[in-house]
């Protein structure tokens, strides 16, 4: 058994949200699992070990939560999600309800209407030259595409955004980010808990699908509600960020949007490699069930992981100049949705998004350049962006 590397670093302390990147090496380098004495529990960072962790999920369970509070020592803030913070059974039973629900055949019949959507948008934006990527796109088009889908109340929809912060704040320490980023946003966590209700939701959406399901037997009328809520939770500013770095990987690596803009086929892949590049949902946490070993270091039963996804996903041992955003390279397998039982839900949905706005930005723009650099809003698990000025040249019209 090797000795486990206690490190003296905190990834959940501003210097490291604000660029996580620049702490990686030395967490990866130290070894295949260390010890953090900043939060009190083990990391890991390279992508076989955090790969290896997340299919083990009878090991690393999740029902413990996957925050750094171990919900068999505290009260988690909000009844726990039934597919993120559950193990099985109770996990594929919530799961299967779902998967029926976010179907290849539900997501054929969007896409039309979300490419006029983001065509429309991105037409406006291209006519500005310059707008705010952010708060003009990658907020704008999951916000007009998504809680319709669901089926909530238009109005103070915009909530959806502030209780995103609240809930992937929660998953780290009682820290600053914590306090800070969620003063003044508590009227999210009542918004969202209405619009979860059977009679707040508007017939024929996904909202109102799981209630259909709890009136077949499938699920409980409360179990029905806290559904809906993980598809509020976590299915807005995920794809927000993750279109957000696309444009920013685009802005920053020139040649391979102008590699897009020669093979639109590639817009799929350009939003694959840019949640590789720089994965919105940077850590999540799992809780040992037995003692085990992880490449030769013992973890002792009980024990809180942080599994660095983000870390994994630029792990040289993994990825050739993992740094760089390269559309040609051989991306599958990446772990920015995860991997196994809990791999991302939404993942067909948020491809979707992606790869219509990187269509319609490629067919509208032959160039996007940073007005300044990106505004970061820090968040405990979100590698989150609040402004993106950018200003675009549009394609010659012929
Ligand atoms: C949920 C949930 C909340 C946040 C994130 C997430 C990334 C899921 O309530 O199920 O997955």
């Amino acid at each position: 058994m090797t000795i486990c590397p206690s490190l003296d670093l905190d990834p959940f302390d501003e210097a490291f949200l604000v660029d996580p990147f620049a702490y990686h090496d030395q967490i990866r380098d130290a070894g295949p699992v260390v010890w953090l004495d900043s939060i009190g529990c083990y990391a890991m960072a390279r992508f076989a070990e955090v790969q290896a962790a997340l299919k083990d999920h009878g090991t690393f369970c999740s029902g413990r939560g996957v925050g750094l509070a171990d919900f068999a020592r505290e009260q988690p803030f909000r009844p726990p999600s039934l597919l993120l913070e559950s193990d099985p059974p109770l996990h594929d039973r919530a799961r299967a309800i779902m998967n029926r629900i976010v179907s290849l055949k539900a997501l054929k019949l969007l896409r039309a209407e979300w490419r006029s959507i983001a065509e429309n948008l991105v037409d406006e934006l291209v006519s500005r030259r310059q707008f705010d990527a952010v708060t003009d796109l990658a907020e704008e088009f999951p916000m007009r595409v998504f809680p319709d889908i669901i089926g909530v109340p238009v109005e103070g929809r915009k909530q959806l955004l502030e209780y995103a912060t609240i809930v992937f704040n929660g998953f780290g320490p009682r820290n600053a980010v914590f306090e800070h980023g969620n003063q003044g946003k508590e009227a999210a966590i009542d918004w969202v808990t209405a619009a979860c209700k059977r009679e707040n939701l508007l017939p024929g959406g996904w909202g109102m699908a799981i209630y259909d399901a709890a009136d077949r037997g499938e699920c409980t009328e409360d179990e029905a509600g806290r559904l809906v809520r993980s598809f509020l939770s976590a299915g807005v500013d995920t794809t927000v960020n993750g279109i957000a770095h696309m444009i920013l990987a685009f802005a920053r690596f020139p040649s391979e949007f102008s590699r897009l803009r020669a093979n639109r086929g590639l817009a799929l892949q350009a939003f694959e490699e840019s949640l590789r590049w720089d994965s919105t949902v940077q850590t999540f946490f799992r809780t040992t069930t037995c003692d085990t070993a992880v490449s030769g270091t013992h973890i002792p039963k009980g024990s809180k992981v942080l599994l660095m996804l983000a870390a994994a996903n630029r792990d040289p041992r993994q990825w050739e100049v993992p740094e760089q955003f390269v559309l040609n390279r051989r991306i599958s397998g990446h772990v920015g949705f995860g991997f196994g039982i809990h791999q991302c839900l939404g993942q067909m949905v948020a491809r979707l998004e992606g790869e219509i706005i990187a269509t319609a930005i490629a067919e509208r723009v032959t160039e996007i350049r940073l007005i300044n650099e990106p505004v970061r809003r820090l968040n405990n698990t979100l590698h989150a962006i609040s402004h993106l000025p950018v200003e675009v040249d549009a394609v010659a019209k012929v």
